[in-house]
């Protein structure tokens, strides 16, 4: 009997393939998984995406619309306005020291703000999403992510991961992130990172990084993936309102932030109404939706009956179309 380390080991050797192995995989495959014949794609950019996990369309989101989220962004660190059930995060290596002043990473989860919410139904963004999810859209999960100048402790840096470890929500190939660059990012400031064609494995273990400098809260990424690992990544360099489509079991991160200035980042992840929602206890997923189930009992308090679905049916808001199983 293999024990199970020497299982996940084995399922990850598989997963991480060669680069010439992997080249083989991709240009291999002839079957339409990934996109539905719906939308804007052509085939070409259909073939793109199938066969790498991801999808650049230059300049989609208009300078207008990018200025006014930044605004926005700067008056909730400021706390001019309140947003009801917005999640501000910081950057670790200073919040230990002064958590108020720690510059903000991250803000998730502003389906009640008007603002930054018109980014998900943004009818650029929705005509593309269309093609990967199918006419019934539900904006599941909201970020603005704010990536600081790193503090010489490498914290800036998001962990290679896929997206689908945090979502408890199937099938993955109706799911798919939209993430749009807010200025010019580039390799100095930590653009993301992606390998093409590994939406094709499987969703792979996740849990925080043992870094020296401390890692970010719920950025966990695959556990004993090697960095110095012989295969394709990709820096997708992009400039503002450039948008990148991804699928949930790309593997992506992002580098660190080695600039004077804050690198902004706004995405939302999309999913077809007729999703459904699974029981993860007892799965890998389990760490993560422990946390963010504990998150949500320190929100609202620790007596309201809830499981690993209800954080995410609270947040859930229909874009377009009907609303189905999510
Ligand atoms: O914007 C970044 O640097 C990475 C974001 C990301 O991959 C995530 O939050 O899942």
């Amino acid at each position: 009997m293999m024990d199970e380390s020497k299982k996940r080991l084995n399922v990850l050797k598989q997963h991480l393939m060669p680069n010439r192995l992997l080249q083989t995989h991709i240009t291999s495959s002839s079957t339409l998984q990934y996109t539905l014949n719906e939308g804007i794609l052509n085939d070409q950019q259909r073939r793109f995406y199938e066969d790498n996990g991801y999808f650049v369309v230059r300049r989609l989101v208009d300078r207008e619309s990018l200025d006014k989220f930044e605004r926005r962004f700067r008056d909730i660190c400021n706390r001019l306005v309140e947003v009801p059930y917005i999640t501000v995060m910081r950057d670790v290596a200073v919040a230990k020291d002064n958590r108020h002043s720690a510059p903000v990473t991250k803000i998730q989860n502003f389906q009640d703000d008007d603002i930054l919410f018109s980014y998900c139904t943004h009818p650029n963004i929705l005509k593309y999403v269309a093609s990967f999810v199918g006419p019934d859209i539900m904006a599941m999960h909201t970020m603005l992510i704010s990536k600081p100048p790193d503090p010489g402790t490498k914290s800036s840096r998001h962990p290679m991961h896929q997206d689908q470890h945090y979502f408890p929500f199937r099938p993955a190939d109706r799911i798919v992130c939209s993430w749009t660059a807010m200025e010019h990012v580039h390799r100095a400031n930590g653009c993301l990172v992606v390998v093409p064609g590994s939406h094709k494995g499987s969703l792979l273990p996740h849990d925080y990084p043992k870094w020296e400098g401390g890692v970010n809260k719920m950025y966990h990424g695959i556990q004993g993936f090697d960095p110095g690992e012989d295969r394709e990544r990709v820096h997708l360099e992009m400039e503002a309102g450039d948008t990148v489509f991804f699928h949930p079991l790309l593997i992506h991160g992002s580098g660190m932030n080695r600039t004077q200035g804050s690198r902004n980042a706004i995405s939302c992840h999309y999913a077809s109404s007729h999703c459904d929602y699974v029981d993860v206890k007892g799965t890998m997923q389990e760490n993560i939706s422990n946390e963010v189930l504990e998150l949500f009992h320190r929100r609202v308090g620790g007596d309201v009956e809830a499981d690993h679905s209800t954080p995410w049916r609270l947040k859930a808001r229909l874009v377009h179309g009907c609303r189905g199983t999510l």
